[in-house]
């Protein structure tokens, strides 16, 4: 009997640890199911030899061995036998081969054959370049690719590949929906959780190659020397993985913790404090990546406050720097209550800097001129700074997009915005070309992204919120891959290469960018969700503390129509772009449907290009985006007995709720602007089955982000 019930629990116990609960990422190395792949997958590599002892050169053969060990479940030979996968520099190898790798970080994997032994070499001239190309190795093999006859030459197209945590030293991460930070700066330095290795692995397998520890609405207390241990033991963990810290710095830092009594840039004492933190620093962290640093914008200290510009402020930081080989990343996210219109004062302000930045500042621009909505236009800064680098910024954690509870794969955002043509040195100057600092010939180039991570158990709340962080670093190694490609690979390892469940996990994913976009801001609607937490809907929303944070600024519904008019009649934003994106938008009847109310107020009446009234196309797009999440939810349902119950379950539950948001946010705006359009709802479509007044007097008092 007690045998029994030990066998009972010890397989039970098995089966737990067997749980599927996403932690491993796309790093999961099970057994390859295919057994004719797997027979020549254990042909191709039955040893591996890795050259070279160094903390990076012992991380890139654990790897290999946990890689393939699971993958091919077995005991991978540390002896060359014939079949040797070989990884190291390539000045250590010796090997004579025909081509070199290129640049710091890219990577040469070729298979060889010599005196009849069958070789696969990983090699690049550097470290970091060979664990980039082991984790390259390792993807061919968990996605079935042939590996026989590898010639493989791949670099990065994006010099900085960063996140950037938005994490309080208290642990709440603001907009952050997947649990508390991952920092635990209260054990830091002593106790180092494996789950920061885990985050190093992770982010080098996908080429993220820098990290912003803290939020950009800084504390000061983390460049004080006990939390900068923290950050030192932190950087100890990650630069085996060949990603660098940076940090978030408070502008006002020299009042609060150095006790000056002024923080102006152009100060002397100021600017001392800051070289000697900085001395400071680098002794700490001798590859120190650099600061982050919001200023002058939503309260933040700045130059400004001391009327000095945003050169003055960047400058006199990044002289700090310099002799360490630090940068300064300057975000241009700036924007005053006074202003007619939010859209244009990035621009306003931070043009006429340009060509007055030192060489190692970049200013980071967010995707679009407002902030991280389902759709925007480009920032019309992106071409408007030749001579400055501009970092291109995604947020990867869904402020506006459902959060960590809606499928939202960002990738075909991404993509929209890197391929958008500014036309700024003619025609094909694409912001991939801008960030990627060819265009104007830059040195450096940059593309960051807020980070979605959290201290949940799957890394990021929803587990397709994983899919985004991984999109963020193959698009920034390469931002030609389709968001089609990167979404079947992620799939692959994530789940299953079987074709039902990467074809219809797929078909969920590269619909859902479309569908938010639809039950929540179809046609150019921008800006129309609940103050503070940024969740639900409430476009009548007209109280806010400024009224550049109330849906009312944005929508500007009335009894004619809808949309903001930023054409010559009105705040005249488009005249930021180049005249061929001018051209593109600035009449309302021939601007596409996607940013029609962003650049015009339209009349409810407009003819719309599908025939259709704009009102009656705007309850067809909000009902589209409901009927799309329905969609999404049965191509799921399909998948019920290939997928693990575990994830299975958890993003059943998720999809139906963001089912119900999309049937709320489709309600609530269609009985609000109803009641100006005063139109009928067409027959055909799903009536709202709740009254205006209803979602209004709805309260959200601890939604996350309150
Ligand atoms: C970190 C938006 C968010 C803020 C965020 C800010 C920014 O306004 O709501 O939480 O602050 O952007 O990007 O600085």
């Amino acid at each position: 009997m007690r045998k029994t019930l030990l066998l009972l629990l010890s397989l039970c116990l098995a089966h737990l640890s067997h749980a599927e609960d996403g932690y491993n990422l796309w790093l999961r190395y099970k057994r390859i199911d295919d057994n004719k792949l797997l027979t020549s997958y254990r042909k191709t590599i039955t040893a591996i030899q890795v050259v070279g002892q160094s903390p990076t050169m012992d991380a890139i053969k654990k790897e290999l061995i946990l890689g393939l060990n699971g993958l091919l479940d077995t005991h991978i030979a540390t002896t060359p036998t014939n079949n040797t996968l070989i990884a190291g520099i390539h000045s250590a190898l010796k090997l004579n081969l025909e081509e070199k790798p290129d640049g710091p970080e890219g990577f040469l994997i070729i298979s060889k054959v010599s005196a009849g032994k069958h070789y696969t070499i990983i090699t690049a001239n550097t470290e970091t370049g060979v664990l980039y190309g082991t984790f390259h190795l390792l993807r061919l093999i968990q996605t079935h690719q042939p590996i026989e006859n590898l010639h493989i030459n791949s670099s990065p197209r994006v010099k900085l590949r960063l996140l950037n945590h938005w994490d309080n030293l208290n642990r709440y991460v603001e907009r952050g929906y997947a649990g508390i930070s991952i920092w635990n700066w209260h054990t830091l330095p002593d106790y180092i959780d494996d789950r920061y290795t885990d985050y190093a692995r992770a982010n080098a397998s996908i080429g993220i190659n820098g990290t912003v520890l803290n939020n950009v609405n800084a504390n000061a207390t983390i460049l004080t020397e006990p939390y900068l241990q923290k950050v030192a033991a932190l950087a100890r963990v990650l630069r085996p993985y060949g990603i660098k810290v940076y940090l978030s710095a408070r502008f006002s830092a020299p009042i609060e913790i150095g006790h000056l009594k002024t923080a102006d840039p152009l100060n002397d004492t100021v600017r001392q404090w800051w070289q000697a933190k900085a001395k400071e620093i680098y002794q700490l962290i001798p590859d120190f990546g650099g600061f982050l640093i919001k200023a002058n914008s939503e309260g933040q200290p700045g130059p400004q406050s001391y009327g000095r510009n945003h050169t003055d402020g960047a400058n006199m930081l990044a002289d700090a720097v310099a002799p360490f080989g630090g940068i300064i990343i300057w975000r241009a996210f700036v924007y005053a209550p006074q202003a007619k219109d939010r859209f244009k004062q990035a621009y306003d302000e931070f043009t006429p800097l340009d060509g007055k930045f030192r060489n190692n500042v970049l200013v980071q621009v967010k995707n679009g001129p407002i902030d991280f909505q389902p759709r925007e236009p480009f920032s019309p800064l992106f071409g408007a700074m030749p001579q400055t680098p501009l970092m291109m910024e995604f947020q990867l954690t869904q402020e506006y997009l459902g959060q960590g509870t809606h499928l939202v794969y960002e990738a075909p955002l991404f993509k929209e915005v890197l391929d958008a043509d500014t036309h700024a040195k003619g025609p094909n100057s694409t912001i991939a070309k801008i960030i990627d600092g060819s265009l104007y010939d830059h040195a450096v180039s940059g593309i960051a992204a807020v980070s979605n991570i959290g201290n949940e158990r799957n890394w990021t709340g929803h587990l397709f919120g994983q899919a985004n962080w991984y999109a963020l670093g193959r698009l920034a190694w390469d931002y030609n891959l389709s968001s089609e490609q990167i979404a079947t690979e992620w799939i692959q390892q994530t789940f299953s290469n079987n074709p039902t469940v990467v074809n219809s996990i797929k078909d969920i994913m590269l619909a859902s960018r479309e569908a938010v976009v639809n039950y929540m801001t179809p046609l150019g609607l921008h800006h129309i969700m609940g103050n503070g937490h940024h969740y639900g809907p409430a476009p009548w929303s007209n109280n806010a503390p400024r009224p550049d944070w109330d849906p009312v600024y944005y929508h500007k519904a009335d009894a004619k129509g809808i949309g903001f008019d930023r054409t010559t009649a009105g705040s005249n934003a488009l005249q930021q772009y180049r005249p061929a994106v001018r051209q593109l938008y600035a009449d309302s009847n021939t601007c596409s449907d996607q940013y029609l109310l962003w650049f015009h107020h339209v009349s409810w009446q407009h003819k719309m290009h599908s025939g259709r009234t704009l009102w009656n196309e705007l309850c067809h797009k909000y009902q589209e985006g409901v009927d799309t999440v329905s969609a999404m939810q049965h191509k799921w349902e399909q998948l019920k007995s290939y997928i693990d119950p575990e994830r299975f379950h958890q993003v059943q539950m998720l999809l139906a709720i963001q089912h119900k948001d999309a049937i709320w946010w489709r309600n609530v705006c269609l009985l609000y602007f109803q009641t100006f359009s005063k139109m009928p709802f067409p027959a055909n479509y799903e009536q709202p089955d709740h009254t205006l007044e209803y979602y209004q007097q709805q309260r959200f008092p601890y939604a996350p982000g309150n």
